[in-house]
């Protein structure tokens, strides 16, 4: 079950089908650790593009799956399917449109226990999905909590994905969502390239996504994982000490 799946994701990579990746820098990436692989993007996702990255991805053991934007470019055999509903966006059609269509189609279809809808907020106004979404991303940290509210209180979302995509993101939003999500998985995606970056975020979200850095510096992009994974050790580390000296 998908769900239980992503409980356990402390780091994933998002590969973009329509972008160029080396076949050594693809296996660095299958290789590194991660714990999940994303396949998805906004521009020109192609059945035919989004199942040679499958075929690509294939040969390594890494649990891998699709986001999709596009009904016609779903493929079979991913591991898992994750449905994006763009909470700020300005168009219904990317938060519940698209997705009655989808059903309308192919609702007989749905391998429901690998499907997940994830709840996006995001936040860079110069970002694709941001233009293509028509998103209103001049959000104050009140508006931040509330649609954590309604994601994840109110319409029971199981993740809550706080997209920065291509830019690093305001803490401050992400603290404020933190401090609000009761049970979904907290996701945090967007400008990740230093370790500085990684260690500021990773504390207060449950799930790093890393994408972009992947296309310009696979090597780095590897470290992030040890970056997030680190992080987590010295919070068990801490935790376990606190535990000590209650006893
Ligand atoms: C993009 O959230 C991911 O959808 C990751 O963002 O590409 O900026 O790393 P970057």
């Amino acid at each position: 079950m998908l769900d239980k799946k992503i409980r356990r994701w402390r780091h994933v990579f998002k590969l973009d089908p329509n972008r160029m990746l080396s076949d050594l820098a693809l296996e660095m990436i299958c290789k590194s650790d991660t714990d999940a692989i994303i396949i998805g993007g906004t521009d020109g996702i192609t059945y035919e593009n989004t199942q040679q990255l499958l075929d690509r991805v294939r040969k390594y053991p890494v649990f891998c799956v699709q986001e999709i934007s596009k009904i016609d470019a779903v493929v079979p055999g991913f591991d898992g399917y994750l449905i994006p509903a763009v909470l700020n966006s300005g168009d219904t059609n990317w938060f519940l449109g698209a997705h009655h269509q989808a059903l309308k189609a192919y609702g007989d279809f749905i391998p429901w226990n690998h499907v997940l809808l994830e709840g996006y907020l995001t936040c860079n106004p110069e970002a694709k999905v941001s233009r293509v979404t028509k998103a209103n991303t001049d959000l104050t940290v009140d508006d931040c909590v509330a649609y954590v509210r309604l994601a994840d209180r109110l319409y029971r979302l199981p993740i809550f994905y706080i997209e920065y995509s291509g830019t690093f993101g305001d803490v401050e939003i992400v603290k404020a969502a933190r401090s609000e999500v009761s049970s979904a998985r907290l996701f945090y995606g967007g400008g990740l390239t230093t370790e500085e970056q990684v260690k500021t975020m990773a504390p207060h979200v449950d799930t790093i996504v890393v994408g972009n850095l992947i296309y310009f510096n696979a090597q780095r992009a590897v470290q992030t994982v040890a970056w997030v994974k680190k992080n987590q050790q010295r919070k068990k580390v801490k935790r376990s000490q606190v535990k000590k000296r209650q006893k």
